[in-house]
C-alpha cells in the first residue's frame, strides 16, 4: 500500500468511460501513457498524454501487432519496486514504473460472432493486451490492473480517498478479475481452433461415474459396468426401474436402442412403439393409440419379438400394457405409466418397467464413443431428422401423400437399424426389416423374405410388402437392390442418393413406375 500511483498506462479497445477515468487520474497528478487509438481519444479530449513509443523507443509495427511488447513496458509492469536488483535494472535501462494499467482486449468473440473472415478473426487475437494484464496482475503488490470499465469509478474513488494509493486488498481482487478475463479470452480462442481442426473439447471432459456393476458383459466370461455421464438425456441411464431384476449389459444396450428410436416420433402427432432384439428393431409402428401401434409393430416379426424390449413415446396405458404382457417381453421403457398399467405389468414379476420421465430431444447434440484397439472413436451423435431435410423427387412419378408419410417413417426407422439397413413400411408400420448385411441387396432380400414369413404366419394371401414403401440407410450402389424392392412390391423409395450409378438406379425406378426421393443424408449405424 506504500506505492502511490504516479504513472498509468491505458490501452483499451472499448473506450467506454475512458475520458472521465483518465481525467480523474490526471486530476490526481497521474501521468498518462497510451497506445495509438487510446492516445488519440485522450488527446482529442484535451488531456496531456504520452505515446507508449516514448517508453519503448519503438514505433508501433506490423499493423499494431507489436506496440507494447517491449521491456520498456513489461519491465515497468513487472519490476519489484522494493527489490534492489530490480530497481537497479530499471535505472540502468531507463525503465519507468507503471503503477496502474487499464486494458481491454480486441473483441475476439464479437468478431467471431459477427461472421468475419478467418484473417480478421486471427487479427483480433489480442497478444499484447493479455501480456500486459498478466504482467501487471502478477505484480499486484505494486500494480493496479483494470480490465473492466465498470471498475473505473470505484478505483478512482479509492485513489481519491487514500491520497493516490490503492489497497493491496483491491489490487488482489483486480488481479483475480484480470487472470479470469485472460483465461476466458484464451478459452474462446482455443475453442475456435478446436472447431477448426475438428477436435471435440467435450471429449476431454467425457467422464462417467460407475452407476452399477453388471453381472457380466455381452457374454458371461466378460465383466462389465454401467457408467453414467453428465449428459442429462432421458433414457435408460437415468430411468427409474419400477420392478424386475437388474438389467443386463445386453438389456441396457437394447433398451437404449429402443428408446432412442421411439424418440424420433413426436408424441403429439402419433403414438409410436418399437420392439428391439439384438439392438435392431423387429417391429416399429405408429398409431392413434399405443395398443394399436404395439399390435402393428408386433405383426412385423412376431417370432423375433419374443423376449424383446418394448419402447414407446407416450405414457403407457392399461390397454397397451395388457397387449404387451401377452408376449414374453424383457423390458418396457416409457416416459410415464398410468397406475392401472403399472398394476398390469406388476403381474409379470420378471418384466422390467422403466420410467424415463420424458423423451430425449432427437435434434440435441451429443457424442457417441466406441473403443477400438488402443483408442477411442468419438463422433457427434446422428441427430439428423428427416423433417429437416430437403427431400428431392428424382423420378418421373412423385410419391403420393400417403407414400410420402410412409417414406419419412421408414427413413426414421432405417436410421436406427444396423447397416446395411432396408426397411419396408406400409400404413405407418414396418412390414419387413433387413439389418446388418454386408451387401445392400442381401438386406433387401432378407427384409422381403421376413415379410413373406410374417404373412404366412398370419394367414395372409400376400406379403405386406405389396404396396409398401422402402427406405435404404445409404445409396443403392447398383440397381439390383432397388429391383429387389420392386419385386417385393414396393411402390416408392427413400434413400440418400449420391452413388456413381444414381442414374442407373433412377432409370430402373422410372421403368417400374416407382416414385423415389433422395434425402442427401446417410444414416450408417454399426
Ligand atoms: O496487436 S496486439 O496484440 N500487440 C500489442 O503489442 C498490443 N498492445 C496493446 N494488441 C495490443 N494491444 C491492444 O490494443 C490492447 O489490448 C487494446 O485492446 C488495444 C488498444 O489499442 P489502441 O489504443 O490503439 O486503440
Amino acid at each position: 500500500d506504500r506505492v502511490p500511483v504516479r504513472r498509468a498506462l491505458l490501452s483499451v479497445f472499448d473506450k467506454t468511460g475512458l475520458v472521465p477515468f483518465a481525467t480523474g487520474l490526471a486530476e490526481l497528478g497521474v501521468e498518462l501513457i497510451s497506445t495509438g487509438g487510446t492516445f488519440r481519444a485522450l488527446s482529442q479530449a484535451g488531456l496531456k498524454v504520452r505515446d507508449v513509443a516514448e517508453l519503448t523507443g519503438f514505433p508501433e509495427i506490423m499493423d499494431g501487432r507489436v506496440k507494447t511488447l517491449h521491456p520498456g513496458v513489461h519491465g515497468g509492469l513487472l519490476g519489484i519496486r522494493d527489490d534492489a536488483d530490480h530497481a537497479a535494472a530499471m535505472t540502468t535501462h531507463g525503465i519507468e514504473g507503471i503503477d496502474l494499467l487499464a486494458v481491454n482486449l480486441y473483441p475476439f468473440a464479437e468478431t467471431l460472432a459477427g461472421g468475419a473472415d478467418r484473417a480478421t478473426i486471427v487479427e483480433n487475437i489480442d497478444i499484447g493486451g493479455p501480456a500486459m494484464i498478466r504482467a501487471g496482475a502478477k505484480n499486484h503488490g505494486y500494480v493496479t490492473v483494470l480490465v473492466d470499465p465498470g471498475d473505473y469509478g470505484s478505483v478512482l474513488e479509492e485513489l481519491r480517498q487514500r491520497g493516490g494509493h490503492t489497497t493491496l486488498a483491491l489490487r488482489k481482487r483486480l488481479a483475480m478479475q484480470a487472470f479470469g478475463a485472460t483465461a476466458v479470452y484464451d478459452a474462446a480462442v482455443a475453442k475456435w481452433f478446436a472447431a477448426d481442426v475438428g477436435d471435440m473439447p467435450a471429449v476431454r471432459s467425457f467422464t462417467g461415474t460407475l452407476s452399477e456393476t453388471l453381472r457380466y458383459g455381452e457374454n458371461p466370461h466378460q465383466s462389465a459396468g454401467f457408467y453414467r455421464t453428465a449428459e442429462a438425456r432421458p433414457g435408460v441411464a437415468t430411468a427409474r426401474q419400477l420392478q424386475g431384476k437388474a438389467l443386463s449389459y445386453n438389456n441396457i444396450n437394447d433398451t437404449d436402442a429402443a428408446f432412442e428410436l421411439v424418440a424420433e416420433f413426436d408424441p403429439a402427432k402419433s403414438a409410436a412403439v418399437a420392439i428391439i432384439k439384438h439392438a435392431n428393431p423387429c417391429g416399429v409402428a405408429e398409431g392413434t393409440s399405443l395398443v394399436e401401434a404395439y399390435r402393428k409393430a408386433l405383426a412385423c416379426d412376431p417370432v423375433s419379438a419374443f423376449g424383446g424390449i418394448v419402447a414407446m413415446n407416450r405414457r403407457l396405458d392399461r390397454e397397451a400394457a395388457e397387449a404387451i404382457v401377452e408376449v414374453f417381453t424383457e423390458v418396457i421403457i416409457t416416459p410415464e405409466a398410468d397406475e392401472d398399467a403399472i398394476a398390469v405389468v406388476a403381474a409379470k414379476k420378471n418384466l422390467r418397467l422403466l420410467l424415463t420421465g420424458g423423451l430425449p430431444d432427437r435434434r440435441a447434440p451429443g457424442l457417441t464413443v466406441k473403443s477400438v484397439a488402443g483408442g477411442l472413436l468419438v463422433q457427434t451423435r446422428d441427430n439428423g431428422v428427416v423433417d429437416d431435410l430437403d427431400l428431392t423427387v428424382v423420378t418421373k412419378r412423385a410419391p403420393s401423400e400417403s407414400e410420402l408419410a410412409d417414406l419419412k417413417f421408414a427413413f426414421r426407422v432405417a436410421k436406427h437399424v444396423k447397416s446395411n439397413a432396408i426397411v419396408y413400411v406400409r400404413d405407418g408400420a414396418t412390414v419387413g426389416i433387413g439389418a446388418g448385411q454386408m451387401s445392400r441387396v442381401d438386406s433387401a432380400r432378407i427384409a422381403a423374405r421376413k415379410a413373406e414369413d410374417a404373412a404366412e404366419a398370419a394367414g395372409l394371401a400376400e406379403p405386406l410388402t405389396r404396396g409398401s414403401v422402402v427406405a435404404s440407410d445409404a445409396f443403392f450402389p447398383f440397381a439390383d437392390g432397388l429391383l429387389s424392392a420392386v419385386a417385393a412390391g414396393a411402390t416408392a423409395v427413400i434413400q440418400p442418393g449420391g452413388s456413381m450409378r444414381d442414374d442407373e438406379v433412377i432409370r430402373a425406378a422410372d421403368e417400374n413406375g416407382i416414385a423415389m426421393v433422395m434425402t442427401g443424408m446417410r444414416h450408417f449405424r454399426h
